[in-house]
């Protein structure tokens, strides 16, 4: 089912990955995108992010946020599944062959992710911090603990679990994530070879070209995004570092 109204989602006004694609909107754009269904985009500053109006939005403070009617979300697991069971697109039809796209919905975002995120984290900490160096191999081994896991369940196959579908999504994204700062993903060439043909995807391509337009100033094509951008104020500059954590802080 194809929804009537417009959503609006929110974004980074002035992205610290410059438009890397590396922020949370960039998932919910490609969601958008695979299912055909335009959206606004409202540019929010780190400091609007933290006023009472979008705190109405999202309790904690972040983007994305998706509006439709008089319906709230965050959070972009909920997003994305959100729009996944109400547009044809991003989950199989068949009872259990859905359950199982959550499934690897949830996987990529509470399995795989966290240390993905950590090591993100541990990273950008100042190198001068004496356990730093100690704690990036751990956290390595635990992300290649993970890696190996998820290399031997692709195996040969194209997407994890038949065909594309929202988990195929998470996990891409949530991969992309890794490989912006780290080799690791190299050793398993499976993985590389699954994310570049979710990279392949116009959905995803089209996804991207709207997140870096925010950040170059230029309007992307193709997009079903009228890209009616609202901007709340200015935060950050826009040749910020993109050593950036979760929060977008140095
Ligand atoms: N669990 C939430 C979700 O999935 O929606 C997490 C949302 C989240 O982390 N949002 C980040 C945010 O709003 C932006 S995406 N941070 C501001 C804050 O917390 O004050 C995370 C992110 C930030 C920066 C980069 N980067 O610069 O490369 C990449 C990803």
């Amino acid at each position: 089912m194809t929804r009537q109204s417009k959503p609006t989602i929110t974004a980074f006004e002035s992205s610290p990955d410059k438009g890397a694609g590396l922020a949370r909107d960039t998932r919910v754009r490609w969601a958008f995108e695979e299912v055909d269904q335009p959206y606004d985009v409202r540019l929010v500053s780190f400091k609007a992010m933290k006023e009472p109006a979008h705190l109405a939005l999202h309790p904690f403070g972040q983007i994305p946020t998706y509006e439709e009617g008089d319906l709230a979300l965050f959070e972009t697991g909920a997003i994305i599944l959100h729009l996944a069971q109400h547009h044809a697109g991003l989950l199989p039809d068949e009872a259990n062959a859905r359950a199982r796209a959550i499934t690897w919905m949830f996987a990529a975002l509470n399995t795989v992710e966290p240390p993905i995120l950590e090591r993100e984290n541990t990273r950008l900490l100042p190198s001068e911090e004496p356990w730093r160096a100690q704690r990036m191999p751990i956290l390595d081994d635990r992300i290649r603990s993970r890696l190996g896991q998820l290399s031997a369940s692709l195996g040969d196959a194209e997407w994890l679990d038949g065909s594309f579908s929202a988990g195929d999504l998470m996990m891409v994204s949530v991969l992309l994530r890794l490989r912006n700062s780290s080799d690791m993903l190299d050793e398993y060439p499976n993985l590389s070879a699954y994310i570049v043909r979710g990279e392949a995807r116009q959905a995803y391509k089209r996804a991207f070209a709207a997140q870096l337009a925010v950040f170059t100033g230029k309007s992307s094509t193709g997009s079903p995004c009228t890209g009616s951008a609202l901007r709340q104020g200015s935060g950050l500059s826009p040749g910020a570092s993109t050593r950036t954590n979760e929060h977008g802080r140095k």
